[in-house]
């Protein structure tokens, strides 16, 4: 059995790298840069799927290819017979679906404007000021939550977490995440300390954010 993980420098698919090291899968890594000046994926990804975007998996046991980070953590879940799944407990399976969807469906779009109009010069500044406020209820939120449990689904790590790992580094880089928020920067150190996170990162090559 072969994972072949599509993988763009500094982004969202060194999850699935942690995943699949979390979950002891055998994979191979497909490392792609980004252009320069556009910080694009190239056009070599739009081979693998039309979208050309990163993550995207290619599962070499039943020729499939498998594109969209949730998608592809609920996936791998699946070929590891559930673990770092949803747990047995109501809540903690609520919890888990919510946070696998939040990171990208609520979490990213914000962070995302932030990094475009920053770079937009002088309006782009003015336009920041009203974005931030926006990324602060986020943060404020994620904050509550990491300060009532240990991880997002519940007392275990699932892939919840790995989910929200991409986010989270990407606004302690560019979105004002700091000390002022102490459990989800406790968070991001628990996760950065662990061996399959650190395995990872050996696997994808540099990475900006960890
Ligand atoms: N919601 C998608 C987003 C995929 C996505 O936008 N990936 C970025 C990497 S962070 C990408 O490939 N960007 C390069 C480009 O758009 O050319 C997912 O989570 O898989």
């Amino acid at each position: 059995m072969t994972i072949i993980v599509h993988h763009l420098e500094n982004s969202r698919s060194q999850r699935i790298l942690w995943m699949l090291e979390e979950l002891g899968l055998p994979y191979e890594v497909k490392r792609y840069e980004r252009n320069k000046q556009t910080m694009l994926a190239p056009p070599e990804l739009k081979k693998v799927h039309p979208l050309g975007k990163s993550p995207v998996i290619e599962d070499t046991d039943d020729e499939r290819v498998i594109a969209e980070t949730g998608a592809i953590i609920d996936y791998l879940v699946e070929k590891a017979g559930g673990k770092l799944g949803p747990a047995v407990h109501r809540d903690a399976v609520l919890r888990y679906r919510q946070f696998l969807h939040y990171a990208e469906g609520s979490l990213m779009p914000p962070l995302l404007v932030l990094l475009v109009v920053n770079r937009i010069p002088f309006l782009g500044k003015k336009a920041a000021k009203r974005i931030q406020p926006m990324v602060d209820v986020h943060l404020d939120y994620v904050e509550a939550e990491l300060a009532s449990r240990p991880w997002f689904a519940g007392d275990e790590i699932s892939g919840a977490d790995i989910m929200m790992s991409f986010p989270l580094e990407a606004a302690r880089s560019r979105a004002g995440l700091n000390a002022s928020r102490p459990h989800t920067i406790a968070w991001l150190d628990k996760i950065h300390a662990r061996p399959a996170y650190r395995a990872a990162l050996a696997a994808g090559g540099p990475y900006a954010y960890a």
